[in-house]
């Protein structure tokens, strides 16, 4: 598992958090590198940043620690390729390794295309389509538009990069080939104020002579249904759907030509009749054209295109990461569906959608396929919970021998696929899609049904981080939902790399503030239109100060921090008493809790003493020593009322609701003489449950930690082993491949529960996943520390857990804790990235007993552990281990 890596060298490297980003307009962007040495105690000293344009250096920058450095040279040009290296030194100050990157800046808003979209008053060249089996919904659609335009190059031109967005979702292919791999281009942002463009290298796909441009263009969430919305999205943003582009050509005698959309441009309508993110989409085969994005093709019958202006304000550089397809999912088994057709199994609850291969169906054939995550007590697929999601796709047979049929612009959330119309051979793959960003986390451990949940957490991820993070994929909401994201966001950057994808979703954050200085619940703004909800609207708050604590995001604090402010400064304004009871939403509570109901002014108390406490932290991390202390001062006020209004003189939390105790520790809401009587509150109420949970979306993701930090870790495993209803494994024992939006779900006893709001790839109750690295493995960081620079590990043994490891790629480089009990022994293997000086906390009082290798320093005896200090490179520490693991008892659930 570990390669020898002698040098100290920097890798992973990225420009404003993205690898290789194309199409860069950040002024300043931020270079980053990750380092990775074999040597004890190395580290870098010394870093020296060049950065050149056609081999002529551009700016040079040398400093000592430190991985993260924003440029600061001469202006970037626009459509310029960069290449920048850097190379560092070691410990001892020896030249090391040395790396390469290269970012492309893009149009710098140098726009000098047009808007075009379809000509409504054309004549459309095709027939109007029968209605006959089109749905109420599908029937308010328009078939997305096939836009092409010819151009003529004297010679191959030597840099071609096409710079595009739609006010919709377009694809892109010249000369019949599929400009790049990304999906949903240009992805969903607040479009009322922002939509991203991408640049595309296409050099490879042009030739001299004769060139095609195509273009498909559809509504997406744009103008198709979004959310739980009854009309089409275009009351929101627009009527129909419009794209822009802009190719950009480079000859090597240095002279240029773009080829823009303009009026030159032509549009008809191909074999999509049409394609929405929640309906599905219908495929007429009969209706392509071969070649019709090629040259030779004939076009003199297809209209001309509306030019809807050149008003280019709001198209912004894509800092997010591309949506695209990440696997491919064979069906595992197929069955006679009770209705007639076919359902076929993939075997995993996904997002994405499916291909579809048959043979010899016949001309005019008309295959539906419908989809859904679970199937009914008939066998049937139960399609209740999708609600108005149609989630249907259509496809009608050209007659050719093998048929392939994928959407392009449909997504949906599904385990079964229910074939009609076609019993012929035919294979069924899914296609998964996700936002695809880098996976950087690691877990495994002893217990197969831990590893099942830990891979259910993994689909949750993929499934809900599809251009913005989603609460759900499935049925008619899909949104993005303040509270899901900020209490999976620690769980979700275990995993993968979420810093860029997250930073940028908070500026549809922070277009969705009210001009009260209210954050919303869902971003981007649609749907509902009220104020943000305890918990919910404190994400604009929770967010950006995350980010800048995992990963040294402190642009995005300075970003954020007037919005931060401005909604802690409006629940004080509403709520002069610090008792937050005014200006509360919809209020949901601790959302989904189970037979419990959390006072809601608890809850939203507790929120507004952290968000208190956030503002004035990051104020502290700006440097910003007024509004610092008003924050300190404004949360501590805050604090103080929860006790007065909230904490008994027994040490009871209002309502007696695990989540009202892990609220007051976790924010530190109660006085220091009051914790430990608090805790054993919570230590009460989870005896009274018999070792179950009660939390709901809020209260969830802190029981784990909780219980860990006041030295119960014992009874946070407890929790995670527990089987039966309520608990992370039920649904596990359920056979689920996924997290579900409720705990029950499905039970044996009632089956489903709600039909309506029951979805089975919803990502919030998965938020333990961080205690899985943080809590069983260790891998933290301290309090004060900023992007793991002052390293933690605090595995902790327990459970029925025999050994656990985890693996992190932090901002300084890879971390692995890895550990075993056996034989009466604990042992550790470590890996520490360089710089990384780290603390690590042996599960043993007795520091006489701690065997290392060399390189670990014992520190200090504290409750049942012994802090040792452990430079970087690899050690493995072990000590006298007592405690055996908890007997295997399986619970029936
Ligand atoms: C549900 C959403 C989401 C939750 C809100 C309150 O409809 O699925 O997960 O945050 O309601």
């Amino acid at each position: 598992m570990i390669n020898i890596v002698a040098l100290l060298s920097p890798y992973d490297l990225t420009c404003e958090f993205l690898d290789r980003p194309r199409g860069m307009d950040e002024p300043a962007p931020r270079l980053a590198w990750r380092l990775r040495s074999d040597a004890h105690g190395d580290r870098q000293s010394a870093h020296r940043l060049t950065v050149r344009a056609a081999g002529r250096l551009v700016w040079e920058h040398e400093g000592t620690d430190g991985s993260q450095v924003a440029y600061n040279g001469p202006p970037l040009a626009p459509s310029t390729r960069y290449t920048w290296t850097v190379e560092v030194r070691d410990a001892w100050g020896s030249p090391a390794g040395s790396a390469e990157s290269w970012f492309e800046t893009g149009l710098m808003g140098g726009w000098s295309a047009a808007w075009i979209a379809r000509d409504e008053a054309a004549q459309p060249v095709f027939e109007p389509p029968a209605d006959d089996d089109l749905t109420l919904n599908t029937r308010k659609l328009t078939p997305p538009a096939q836009l092409r335009r010819a151009f003529d190059l004297p010679e191959l031109p030597v840099r071609a990069r096409l710079h595009a967005s739609a006010r919709g979702l377009y694809r892109f292919s010249l000369n019949g080939s599929r400009v790049g791999d990304a999906e949903l281009e240009p992805g969903w942002t607040d479009y009322r104020e922002r939509i991203r463009y991408q640049t595309h290298d296409v050099t490879a796909l042009l030739r001299a002579g004769r060139n095609v441009l195509g273009a498909l263009l559809a509504d997406g969430w744009w103008s198709g249904f979004v959310g739980f919305d009854p009309r089409r999205a275009g009351k929101l943003y627009g009527d129909a759907p419009a794209l822009i582009a802009q190719l950009e050509l480079e000859f090597a005698d240095g002279s240029r030509q773009v080829v823009a959309t303009d009026g030159d441009w032509r549009e008809a309508p191909g074999p999509l009749r049409h394609s929405d993110l929640l309906m599905g989409e219908y495929h007429d085969a009969r209706r392509r054209r071969e070649g019709w994005d090629a040259p030779g093709f004939d076009d003199s019958a297809w209209a001309p295109v509306a030019v809807l202006g050149r008003d280019t304000d709001e198209l912004v550089w894509s800092r997010s990461t591309p949506v695209r397809v990440v696997a491919d999912l064979p069906a595992l088994r197929s069955f006679p569906a009770p209705g007639g057709g076919t359902i076929f199994d993939l075997g995993q609850n996904m997002v994405g959608r499916v291909r579809l291969t048959v043979h010899g169906a016949g001309r005019g054939r008309r295959i539906q396929l419908r989809h859904a995550e679970m199937l009914a007590a008939d066998g049937s697929p139960h399609t209740a919970n999708l609600r108005r999601a149609e989630a249907t796709d259509v496809y009608v047979c050209a007659g050719d021998p093998v048929e392939v049929f994928e959407p392009a612009f449909t997504l949906h959330g599904f385990r079964y696929v229910e074939v009609t119309g076609f019993e012929g051979r035919m294979e069924v793959t899914g296609r998964v899609l996700q936002s695809d960003l880098p996976w950087t986390g690691e877990f495994t451990c002893s217990d197969e049904l831990v590893n099942r949940l830990h891979e259910n957490i993994r689909w949750g991820q993929r499934g809900n981080f599809v251009s913005v993070p989603t609460d759900c994929p499935q049925r008619d909401e899909r949104l993005g939902w303040l509270a899901d994201a900020q209490v999976f966001l620690p769980t979700a950057a275990r995993g993968a790399e979420m810093s860029a994808f997250m930073a940028d979703w908070m500026r549809d954050v922070l277009s969705g503030q009210d001009a009260e200085g209210a954050f919303p619940d869902v971003a981007p703004k649609v749907c509902l239109t009220r104020e943000g909800a305890p918990g919910w609207g404190d994400a604009g708050v929770i967010v950006p100060w995350t980010l800048y604590r995992l990963y040294g995001d402190r642009r995005v604090l300075a970003d954020c921090f007037p919005a931060m402010a401005r909604w802690v400064d409006q629940i004080e304004r509403h709520n002069p008493d610090l008792i937050w009871r005014r200006r509360t939403g919809r209020n949901y509570g601790d959302w989904l809790q189970v037979g419990v109901d959390t006072p809601r002014e608890v809850l939203a108390t507790a929120y507004f003493a952290q968000s208190a406490t956030l503002v004035g932290r990051a104020a502290r991390a700006l440097g910003l020593a007024g509004p610092a202390e008003r924050y300190e001062t404004l949360a501590a006020a805050i604090r103080a009322a929860f006790t007065a209004a909230f904490v008994g003189s027994d040490a009871r939390v209002h309502g007696d609701t695990q989540t009202g105790y892990l609220l007051a520790l976790e924010f530190a809401l109660v006085p220091a003489e009051l914790r430990e009587a608090v805790a054993a509150h919570l230590v009460r109420d989870l005896a009274k449950h018999d070792d179950h949970l009660t939390t709901g979306f809020i209260g969830v993701g802190l029981l784990c930690p909780v219980l860990t930090g006041i030295g119960r870790a014992d009874l946070a495993y407890r929790l995670l082993h527990q089987e039966s209803f309520p608990g992370w494994l039920f649904s596990v024992r359920h056979g689920a491949t996924t997290i579900w939006e409720r705990w029950d779900g499905w039970t044996p006893e009632r089956g489903f529960q709600s039909a309506t709001m029951n979805s089975f790839n919803h990502y919030s109750l998965g938020a333990v996943g961080d205690w899985l690295y943080g809590g069983v493995a260790g891998i933290g960081q301290e309090p004060d520390s900023v992007a793991y620079s002052g390293l933690t590990l605090c595995p902790h043994p327990g459970g029925r857990l025999t050994w656990a490891r985890a693996a992190q790629e932090t901002p300084r480089g890879r971390v692995e804790s890895a550990w075993s009990v056996a034989e009466g022994v604990f042992t550790l293997d470590l890996r520490i990235p360089p710089g990384a000086d780290a603390l690590v906390h042996v599960p043993t009082s007795d520091p006489e007993a701690v065997r290392s290798t060399a390189h670990v320093t014992v520190l200090e005896r504290r409750d049942r552990v012994t802090v040792c200090s452990v430079t970087s490179g690899q050690h493995r520490i072990s000590a006298p281990w007592a405690t055996a693991p908890a007997p295997y008892e399986r619970t029936t659930p």
